[in-house]
This record gives C-alpha cells, sequence and structure tokens, in this order.
C-alpha cells in the first residue's frame, strides 16, 4: 500500500516536471504547437521579440494584429518575413513577450495556455490570470528585445545577422535610439553586440531610419493613429485606454487637433472606456503633447500633470515615456481619487 502511493507521488512529480516549460533549449522542451505573442497594437519591440523568442527556444512567432509602419519597415529592412497572425496558427502553448496585462492580450489566448512571459513592464493593475504555473522573466530593462538578447547569448544560441537585425530594431524602437528615460546600460551593450552580427556599422542611422518610417501619418486617419501605439489598462477599477504615437514631425498631427478629438470620443463610446487619454510625442523636443476629450478626463489629468495648456493641448516638457511617466501618473491620480 505504502509502495503504491509513494509510486503514484513519483509519477504525479515526473509529469509535472514534463510539462513545465523552461526558458532554455528547445530540446528540453515539448515545442509542439508552442507560440509567441506580443501585445495587442504590436509594436517594434513586441514583434521581433517574438521572432527571437521562437529562434532562441522553438515555436512559432505570431501577431495578434497587423504590424505598424515602423515594424514593416525594420523586417524589409532586416529581410525577415512578417510573422504569422494568431488567428491563423495552433496554440497549444503559449509565450507572451513584452507585456503581461490582460487588458493588452489578444481574445483567442487562453490563460491556461500561457506557459512563458519575457516582459520589462510593471505588473501593473490586471495582469493575465494564470492557472498553471508559468515561467516569468521581468527586468527592468529598456526593451524585451534586450533580454531576449541576454537570453541567446547566455544559452549559446547564436542568433542569424537577420534575427540580430529585428532584435536591434526592437531595442531602438522601445528606447528611441537611446534616448527614452527607460534606456538602460544593458540596452546599449546589447544593441553594440547585435549591430556587429547584423553587420549594422552605423546603428543611429539605422534608427533614425525608423523613426523616420513611423512619423509620416500624413496618410493615416486620426482613427487609426490613436490606436496604432495604444493600450488598455485597469487602474483603480477603472478601464483607462493611453494612446501615443511618437513622431519627429510632431507639428503634422498638432495641427489635427480636431480629427482627434472626433475620433477619440467616438473609439471611447465604443470601446466602453472610463479615460481615454492620447499623446503626440515630439522625439525631436524630447516633449509629450497630450489631448483628452471631457471633464472626468480633465480632473485626472489636472491631478497627474503639470504641465503648460496650450488651450489645444498640453505640453509635458521631458515627458516622452507611457511605461515610465505617462502610466504610472495616470494610474496615481485615479487610484488616489
Ligand atoms: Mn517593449
Amino acid at each position: 500500500m505504502m509502495k503504491k502511493h509513494y509510486l503514484a507521488i513519483l509519477l504525479a512529480a515526473c509529469s509535472t516536471s514534463s510539462m513545465a516549460f523552461e526558458l532554455t533549449n528547445p530540446a528540453a522542451n515539448n515545442t509542439d504547437n508552442l507560440v509567441w505573442s506580443g501585445h495587442l497594437s504590436p509594436d517594434t519591440d513586441t514583434v521581433t521579440s517574438a521572432i527571437a523568442a521562437a529562434h532562441i527556444f522553438g515555436g512559432t512567432a505570431a501577431i495578434p494584429e497587423a504590424v505598424n509602419p515602423e515594424s514593416q519597415f525594420v523586417l524589409d529592412y532586416c529581410k525577415v518575413k512578417t510573422p504569422t497572425m494568431l488567428s491563423a496558427v495552433k496554440a497549444d502553448k503559449v509565450g507572451l513577450v513584452d507585456f503581461n496585462q490582460k487588458t493588452q492580450l489578444h481574445s483567442s489566448i487562453a490563460e491556461d495556455k500561457i506557459v512563458a512571459i519575457i516582459d520589462h513592464h510593471a505588473i501593473g493593475g490586471n495582469p493575465v490570470n494564470m492557472p498553471q504555473v508559468a515561467t516569468l522573466d521581468i527586468r527592468p530593462w529598456g526593451s524585451a528585445a534586450t533580454i531576449l538578447a541576454n537570453r541567446a547569448e547566455t544559452l549559446g544560441v547564436s542568433l542569424p545577422a537577420e534575427i540580430a537585425c529585428t532584435t536591434l530594431g526592437g531595442i531602438l524602437s522601445d528606447t528611441v535610439v537611446f534616448t527614452s528615460p527607460t534606456t538602460t546600460e544593458y540596452d546599449k551593450q546589447y544593441a553594440e553586440k547585435l549591430a556587429k552580427t547584423a553587420r549594422i556599422k552605423d546603428i543611429k542611422a539605422f534608427g533614425e531610419k525608423m523613426l523616420e518610417a513611423k512619423s509620416d501619418l500624413s496618410h493615416v486617419s486620426a482613427a487609426d493613429i490613436l490606436t496604432l501605439d495604444y493600450k488598455n489598462f485597469a487602474y483603480g477599477g477603472k478601464k483607462v485606454g493611453i494612446g501615443v504615437a511618437e513622431t519627429l514631425t510632431a507639428q503634422q498631427l498638432l495641427d489635427r487637433r480636431d480629427e482627434f478629438v472626433a475620433a477619440m470620443k467616438a473609439y471611447k463610446k465604443e470601446a466602453g472606456l472610463d479615460h481615454l487619454f492620447f499623446s503626440v510625442i515630439d522625439t525631436k523636443h524630447k516633449r509629450a503633447n497630450m489631448l483628452w476629450i471631457d471633464s472626468a478626463d480633465q480632473k485626472v489629468v489636472q491631478a497627474a500633470f503639470k504641465g503648460k495648456n496650450t488651450g489645444e493641448w498640453l505640453t509635458l516638457d521631458g515627458v516622452t515615456s507611457r511605461k515610465r511617466q505617462i502610466g504610472p501618473s495616470i494610474q496615481k491620480a485615479i487610484e488616489a481619487q
């Protein structure tokens, strides 16, 4: 009787360990139908991190929605195919890259399929609810791509030139070519290493081309710009949307204020949000220009920021990061209400 019981425990322990997913080389895991995905409204870090993760750990890179113009530029420049749409792949196991909030999870991903999260964001107000124990790697670095570059190096997995190139693109995008306050020494060190592998001589020139690719939004509708780089959050039980548009040519967007106000009114209603904020991030002059549409949102903005109100936009000098500056200030203001 005792023996049988012991065996059952041993078998249970074995089957548990064989199911566990390790952030190590693919041979150690069952990678059948393993899919890597980033957040909704995918940005370059999220797309390139999924590509790097699939190369390092096995499985397939996927995107939850179409890529933005900057990511398309990076994929073309590096000669890497755009990952498959999440809706077209079978996902028995899912690794998340570059996010951990449920509000940013594609609806097709069942939370009990999540086996790993590689991220550089705060756990925040509404993390994914995982019934299984997943492997987490969350570090306060400038991009998820930097963490993946480090993982590849420590595992001895060499990245091909084209994936080193996209991974570099992820770092440069999130750190705004090392000018964002989120930038760390790790980001700079790994960017150098990746550039060497990708045979890119001038990192800053590559970064400038990326910024240019994302800056020309003259042919994009205000509604599309609002959600191009957009995240939903749950702060103090409220549904909060924060969109940003990083651009070298801010005036082009500032002149379209009326269009943005109309788009925000429609979107706030459609998405059932309690609060909605949109900022044109002037990457040249390092400042945010913020917009909101009603008195409830204005109250939050007034509590969160002290800026110059031009009557049209609230100008916030030195504010460039949603993750480090805009998001936490809005969260604090809402939670204090
Ligand atoms: Mn990121």
